[in-house]
């Protein structure tokens, strides 16, 4: 697709980059923010479909996308609610495994690229997105 100065450009317009660095998710939501832009927030099934192109070789990467102001209830980064019908959750997902995992990434299954929810200090790539 197109590239605009190391950015990749979707159908509408949104820019994204994926880190080569890894990092926990606070500190990736701070170098998007420092960049102009912030985690990605996954709106469709196209951009679903967009972003796990631009993923490439890499198999995990944050997503604005936690739960860590209240348990259970998973925010995107401008504030408004990720409803479970909208998602792209893997099956079990999220699972709060060792009531430990409030941050959202993208993990490539064995079947395919999903949501999966991790501990926020665990160290991944991630992805910005700026208009
Ligand atoms: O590393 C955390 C990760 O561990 C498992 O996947 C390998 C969990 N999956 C299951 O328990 C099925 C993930 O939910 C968890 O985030
Ligand atoms: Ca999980």
């Amino acid at each position: 697709g197109l590239v605009r100065q190391g950015w990749s450009v979707s159908e509408t317009s949104s820019l994204y980059n994926v880190s080569t660095q890894r990092k926990t998710w606070t500190e990736s939501r701070q170098d998007c923010i420092e960049r102009g832009a912030d985690l990605v927030i996954i709106n469709s099934k196209e951009e679903q479909d967009f972003i796990t192109k631009l993923m490439g070789n890499n198999n995990q990467a944050w997503i604005g996308l936690s739960d860590r102001d209240t348990e259970g209830k998973w925010k995107w980064v401008d504030g408004t609610e990720q409803t479970s019908s909208t998602g792209f959750w893997y099956k079990g997902e999220p699972n709060d495994e060792k009531n430990n995992e409030d941050c959202g990434e993208l993990w490539k299954f064995p079947d395919k690229m999903a949501w999966n929810d991790r501990p926020c200090t665990d160290k991944s790539k991630w992805i910005c997105e700026k208009n």
